[in-house]
């Protein structure tokens, strides 16, 4: 089952069926078995046909967040391990991310506002300060206030490798600022916990040409999903859950950096996909 916020109200796509449902967001997603209630609930929704769900989904698409927090985790593959070894060797920050990938506490940070977030064909920005810029294609978690995942989404981590690899001390700099996170298209609800073989892919194009193109499957992972909730909520509530980003596998070669107007598409299966056109700010 898929939930899409939009700017009209909230859409249930149910097999190939599109219901309207009247619950304000954050009450509808934040419950326990949000699957079994969406299952007794979307017939009391008003049905659409496909035709008006495809304008609902061109026009009125938003974000599937509320008023919660987006966090993230890092180096919970291999892959982010060693490009950030690299990236931070000639600076001394390197030996950081080897202890992190190791050891039993996860790295975990603070990612998002909601009002800095882009959806579903919306803008994200690169730092104007920073040289070196990549999307990080990561799987989403929804989880509700009582520490459970409820859903699913794609994210899109978006990452200073320059400001991050001058120094580590500087991640939050090199991870939160306007439109640095990316979630949509929408929140994917399923009976049983997402599979290990799901895969997660993502392009770069530029004037339409492909300079990025990769893969992987969540296996690959080396933490457990509930791991890394459990200590996000070990000291922290949520009082209407919260999104977690699980972090990359995917990292573009040393010498990429994205510019203005590059096309990041992120598809998970089952989930969709997630396109966000880069831009940098407007001056104020
Ligand atoms: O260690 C810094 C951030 C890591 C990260 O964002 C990731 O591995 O996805
Ligand atoms: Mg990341």
């Amino acid at each position: 089952m898929k939930l899409f916020k939009t700017s009209k109200g909230t859409l249930l796509q149910f097999k190939e069926e599109y219901y309207v449902l009247q619950h304000e967001w954050d009450k509808l997603i934040n419950r326990d078995n949000l699957y079994a209630f969406l299952l007794g609930e979307y017939l009391n929704g008003k049905k659409i046909t496909a035709a008006e769900a495809e304008e609902w989904h061109r026009e009125y698409l938003l974000p599937p967040i509320g008023t919660q927090e987006v966090w993230a985790a890092g180096v919970t593959y291999l892959r982010s391990r060693d490009a950030r070894m690299e990236e931070s060797k000639d600076t001394g920050g390197a030996d950081c991310y080897q202890r992190v990938y190791e050891a039993e506490r996860p790295e975990l940070f603070f990612k998002s506002l909601p009002h800095r977030v882009a959806g579903h064909q919306q803008t994200v920005y690169i730092r104007k300060d920073s040289t070196w810029n990549v999307p990080e294609p990561e799987l989403a978690l929804y989880i509700n206030s009582a520490g459970v995942i409820q859903g699913y989404t794609i994210g899109n981590d978006m990452s200073s490798r320059s400001i991050e690899g001058e120094n580590p001390l500087y991640l939050p700099q090199a991870k939160v600022y306007e439109r640095s996170a990316g979630l949509g298209p929408c929140l994917y609800i399923t009976e049983q916990p997402i599979a290990a073989e799901t895969g997660i892919y993502m392009t770069i194009h530029r004037n339409e040409v492909r300079m990025y193109e990769g893969s992987t499957t969540l296996k690959q992972m080396k933490r457990l999903l509930p791991e890394l909730v459990s200590y996000l909520y070990m000291e922290c509530d949520f009082t209407t859950g919260c999104f977690l980003m699980t972090g990359t596998c995917l990292v573009p070669p040393t010498d990429f950096t994205l510019q203005p107007r590059d096309l990041v598409t992120i598809s998970i299966d089952g989930i969709g996909t997630l396109v966000n056109v880069v831009d940098v700010k407007p001056a104020l």
